[in-house]
């Protein structure tokens, strides 16, 4: 990864950073041959709604969190062919640590700063996490069709710039509330009330030079997603090499859940074949009961 280290905050801040990645004369052993190669840098921005300029003395509390300094859904889908082998390098050079988490397959970490890793100590996994300054490679067999998420971890990573001030109304009848807020803030909206994906399909007006906090269309509805966030998309359908989104995936009959509209499920037993009352709350004992319990002596019975 490059950086300045020289006038750093102010260079970092404003997006002064590459990836470099050097490929071998000759074949090594713990390199294998992929069918894809994709390349994050992870990086993070502090920019205000409506400004335009990164502000620099920002240390930790970045609002934008972007690979290669790109924001979902403005990121491009990584597109694979069904049974490709993929390789995704991913660099970090924010001020905290990403766990990268893909849907649908297993990868290994095959590669580190150190270059690659030997392949007796590779294990499968789903997130691997990339410490400041770090680098991970890892590679998976494309093996499922379908979209699959891949993003950080952390939630504020996969949102776009936010109000951090607003209270916890989880609980609160909000019903008329929002209305009656908007006539002295326009733009307000409760949180915690159906969702984000409320948020996300409002389409609330925006100052410019920014996205909302979550976004995206998907075949079925928001995404609801931002920041640090993009899906593979895996088809037997795409050509050798071809790198263009084929739109969302089509899902096979009777693959997509749906909504149960039959009968209700039957109210759950409370005495057995023989009439016998079981274990329900309106068949406790009404008394109390008193338990006795033995602490343990230390730890040499265990
Ligand atoms: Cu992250």
């Amino acid at each position: 990864m490059y950086h300045p280290h020289a006038d750093e905050m102010t260079q970092m801040a404003m997006g002064m950073m590459g990836f470099w990645v050097t490929h071998p004369k000759t074949k090594h052993p713990w390199i294998q041959e992929v069918d894809r190669d994709f390349c994050f840098l992870l990086n993070a921005y502090d920019i205000d709604p409506g400004a335009y300029t990164p502000k620099i003395m920002t240390m930790l509390d970045f609002n934008l969190w972007t690979w290669n300094s790109r924001l979902f859904p403005g990121i491009s889908p990584l597109c694979v062919r069904h049974n490709d082998k993929v390789r995704i390098r991913i660099g970090n050079l924010t001020m905290t640590n990403h766990p990268i988490h893909l849907h649908g397959h297993e990868f290994e970490v095959t590669g580190t700063d150190g270059g690659p890793t030997p392949i007796a100590s590779r294990w499968p996994e789903v997130t691997t996490d990339i410490a400041v300054g770090q680098m991970r490679q890892i590679e998976f067999l494309a093996n499922e069709e379908g979209d699959w998420a891949f993003h950080c971890h952390k939630s504020h990573h996969t949102m776009n710039a936010m109000g951090h001030d607003v209270p916890t109304l989880i609980g609160v009848d909000h019903r008329g509330i929002t209305k009656k807020v908007q006539g002295l803030v326009p733009d307000y909206m409760a949180m915690g009330e159906r969702g984000m994906a409320d948020m996300a399909e409002m389409k609330m007006p925006l100052p410019e030079n920014t996205l909302p906090m979550m976004t995206g269309d998907g075949p079925f509805g928001s995404v609801e997603m931002g920041g640090m966030f993009s899906v593979l998309k895996v088809r037997k359908n795409q050509k050798r090499g071809d790198y263009s989104d084929p739109g969302w995936y089509s899902h096979p009959e009777r693959t997509i859940a749906f909504e149960y509209t039959g009968s209700a499920a039957p109210k759950p037993l409370t005495s057995n074949k023989a009439g016998e009352a079981m274990m329900s709350s309106s068949n406790l004992p009404q008394e109390t009961i008193e338990l006795k319990v033995k602490k343990p002596q230390g730890h040499l019975s265990h």
